[in-house]
């Protein structure tokens, strides 16, 4: 399509779909008839896909998860059909700024953080390799909260509002809605029972279609929006009971309202648990009727469905879905078990106990009374089979939804190699010895469409020179780059991006936050959700240790840095909140101290989401990798960094490990305790106060902000932190600081020699390339789901 043909495409939607001409058009009118310009490139491959996949009656995927993070739609899209050019040259050509453009789309973040965004980059691998696959999810009304500092530095929410604006993607599908019932009784009726619900909502879909790299397939994204159900309101009303006539419509309406933050209160759990089983059961019907429309025998579903469950959250799946095989349709009961058990995969996402769902048993009963019943006979089908076993479903009251996915999984994932060993280590343990073939690995990944040539035009302008055009869907090729790092006038290539990059991010800092900060530092970035096992806090306190040695000997040969936090606290983490408010006072005071401001900079700028991970990343010369190993399942952030050349300093945890067995031991800066040395410190009551003793300057850092130095004077701010370091310390900051500060300073030593960094940075570009989610995608299609791709 010619710029001319895209241009009269963009004016028929201003006036035909918008209803404006292009003299009164606004920013969102030329931004919504560009989206549906392009969306209408996107039917082509979207209807050739669902009409292929039904003529090979190919096995299909069906990815069902809480969250999908998937940011901005519309330059992806642009980029996946490879109208970039035309579209920009069309839009300036009618008076309007592309990147103005491209940037009034609301970032749409119905997700909290990896778990989210790897379900986006999976959807985007999907498509881009031909895999016949649907998303399922929720329409949230609100995404993630949006996050904003008060003046006193402390996190503030706000509703964010993503579907204030019509949203140009979707379908909305009137056609495709399912009734989701709720609580009520159950009756036996022969060899199954009859479930009555006592409230219920319908559930309609909206469909957005993804398209993949060149727009040769494209799948469906399909997200449930919560309805009342219009003649039982009308019953209630008609008998006069006008509160209970209201209540559908109430429960309707919250149960897509709102992404979950946290899950810390129990009123909130009771909706959350309703969110699960509402579009986990929309989306098991949307897959039966699906099937239904091409088979007839049930016995045969699983050589046609794979459903994964994006951690436990759609872990009700197992229990539905035999009730619909059994109750509804008569399916011998084991038999619908072992059906179900053959259609569903699990990928486990965390080891940590504290987020492992469990759910009381007596709200399940309540809520779910016939999935309580089948998670028993399922619990007790397992423990016949396995008179050894000592783990169950239920225990103590509380349905272990875990337990329950992997039972009812017939393979399991964890999301890089050591997390997976972990799980079989600690987690699943017994079930893994009982059941040794069921875990596999299947090591995260990222899009290289958006996170390379999406967001980093000249880096993936320099690859497509140096290797030729067909890495963004090859990946591996990147090894090729891998000669041209020793000429020099390629490494100058490569820094030269890197501090354009730098520059553009500078002065969208200064723009932003009217924080001036030095292209020329070092950009030392950790970004992600805040949680202590990612220990933002052990970051905070070396940097204020650093400032305090710069102040002390501000000849000692620093590298000036600009520290970049980025992150939003679930509203009820406590602890998360506390750090982020001594973060904003520490970057107060430190950027307000003339003497060190050449060589320390410390910036935060609120409400981080994907759009600002696009532009932080590209930017940055070194990830933050910190966590207390054996806690990060993988990250997907530290894979995004590497393959836009930063080098990473790091724990061995997630894919650190594999990060840096392939960019090479001399190229990572590694600090800390491993997995089985943290456990064994734990072991030792007073850890922390050793380490605190042993480290003088880990002791100063600690005493500053307990001296108020941070706080206005008050000493009692910041005891949630201080306290927990100086005696629990569950996390290991203080056992691991010194470790850190020494590879800072590595850092600091290697930031002098320039060319030898970059030489380092494009290695890391070279070296990952194995962490495309198309690799990803492809261990799932062979491993677990056993679908071939059509393209
Ligand atoms: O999943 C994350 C892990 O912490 C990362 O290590 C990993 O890389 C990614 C992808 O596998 N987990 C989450 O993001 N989890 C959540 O966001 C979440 C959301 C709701 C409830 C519980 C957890």
């Amino acid at each position: 399509m010619s710029a001319t043909e895209l241009r009269d495409a963009i004016l028929k939607h201003l006036e035909y779909s918008q209803g404006k001409d292009l003299a009164h058009a606004s920013l969102y009118d030329m931004r919504m008839a560009l989206t549906l310009a392009i969306r209408d490139k996107v039917i082509e491959p979207w209807f050739r896909a669902t009409r292929a996949t039904y003529a090979a009656q190919s096995k299909r995927v069906y990815y069902l998860s809480m969250e999908f993070l998937i940011g901005r739609l519309l330059e992806d899209a642009i980029m996946n059909v490879g109208l970039t050019e035309s579209a920009r040259e069309a839009v300036l050509g009618l008076g309007f700024d592309f990147e103005a453009v491209l940037n009034d789309e609301p970032d749409a973040a119905l997700g909290n953080g990896g778990l989210g965004r790897l379900a986006a980059c999976f959807l985007d691998s999907m498509s881009t390799l031909g895999c016949p696959a649907y998303g399922y999810g929720i329409r949230y009304e609100h995404g993630l909260f949006r996050q904003s500092f008060g003046p006193d530095g402390r996190q503030i929410e706000t509703a964010e509002d993503w579907l204030r604006q019509s949203h140009g993607w979707e379908f909305e599908r009137p056609e495709a809605a399912f009734r989701i019932g709720f609580g009520g009784t159950v009756a036996e009726s022969g060899r199954s029972a009859v479930w009555t619900p006592e409230s219920a909502v319908m559930a309609k879909a909206y469909d957005t279609p993804i398209v993949g790299w060149q727009g040769k397939w494209a799948n469906t994204l399909r997200l449930w929006g919560a309805e009342p159900l219009r003649a039982f309101d009308l019953n209630a009303f008609n008998k006069g009971d006008f509160t209970g006539a209201a209540a559908p419509e109430a429960l309707a309406r919250t149960i897509s309202r709102v992404l979950y933050p946290d899950d810390t209160t129990a009123q909130g759990k009771e909706l959350r648990l309703k969110q699960e089983f509402f579009f986990t059961a929309a989306s098991l019907r949307d897959i039966l009727r699906r099937f239904a429309s091409e088979h007839s025998d049930l016995s045969a579903l699983s050589s046609r469905v794979a459903i994964q469950m994006n951690d436990t959250h759609p872990a009700i799946a197992g229990p539905e879905l035999v009730r619909l095989l059994h109750d509804e349709r008569g399916m011998e009961f084991d038999k619908a078990v072992e059906t179900a058990r053959a259609c569903l995969g699990y990928t486990n996402h965390t080891l940590m106990p504290e987020a492992l769902e469990r759910w009381p048993e007596t709200l399940m009963a309540q809520v779910l009374p016939r999935h309580m019943q089948i998670i028993e006979r399922i619990d007790a089908g397992h423990a016949r089979q396995y008179p050894s076993r000592t783990v169950s479903i239920v225990e103590n009251g509380e349905v272990k939804m875990g337990e329950l996915s992997f039972i009812m999984a017939n393979k399991v994932n964890g999301v890089s190699a050591l997390h997976t060993e972990l799980v079989k280590d600690t987690v699943f343990a017994e079930l893994h010895a009982l059941h040794p073939d069921r875990i596999v690995n299947e090591t995260n990944g990222v899009t290289p469409r958006r996170w390379v040539k999406g967001a980093n035009p000249g880096l993936a302008g320099l690859i497509t020179e140096t290797i030729g055009e067909g890495w963004e869907d090859h990946l591996e090729r990147l090894v090729e780059l891998e000669p041209a790092i020793g000429d020099q006038g390629f490494r100058d290539r490569f820094a030269a991006i890197k501090a354009e990059n730098k520059v553009a991010l500078a002065n969208w800092i200064g723009t932003e936050m009217g924080i001036p900060v030095n292209p020329d530092a070092m950009f030392d970035v950790q970004i992600k959700r805040f949680h202590e096992y990612k220990r933002q806090h052990l970051n905070i306190l070396e940097t204020i240790a650093l400032w305090q040695e710069i102040r002390a000997n501000p000849d000692a040969g620093w590298a000036p840095r600009v520290k970049i936090f980025g992150g939003k606290a679930a509203p009820g983490y406590v602890m998360a909140k506390e750090i982020i408010h001594l973060i904003n006072n520490v970057a107060r005071i430190i950027n307000a101290d003339k003497t060190t401001r050449e060589l320390l900079t410390v910036v935060y700028p609120p409400n981080y989401n994907v759009t600002m991970a696009e532009r932080l990343i590209p930017a940055s010369d070194l990830s933050e990798q910190i966590s207390t190993a054996g806690k990060e399942a993988s990250g997907t952030g530290n894979m995004k960094f590497s393959l836009n050349g930063a080098l990473t300093i790091g724990t061995l945890d997630g894919a650190n490990v594999e990060i840096r067995d392939l960019v090479g031991a001399e190229n990572f800066f590694l600090f800390g305790m491993t997995a089985d040395e943290v456990v064994e410190c734990r072991k030792t009551p007073d850890h922390a106060a050793r380490a605190i003793a042993q480290s003088k300057r880990l002791k100063a850092a600690i005493e500053m902000i307990e001296s108020g130095a941070f706080s206005h004077g008050d000493k009692a701010m910041y005891r949630g932190v201080t306290q927990n370091l100086r005696t629990h310390d569950y996390f290991t900051v203080c056992a691991d600081f010194d470790s850190y500060w020494d590879a800072q300073r590595r850092v600091d030593r290697a930031w002098f020699q320039r060319d030898d960094w970059t030489r380092i940075a494009a290695l890391n570009t070279a070296r990952t390339g194995w962490f495309s989610s198309d690799r990803t995608i492809k261990g799932y299609m062979a491993d677990i789901w056993k679908v071939a791709p059509m393209i």
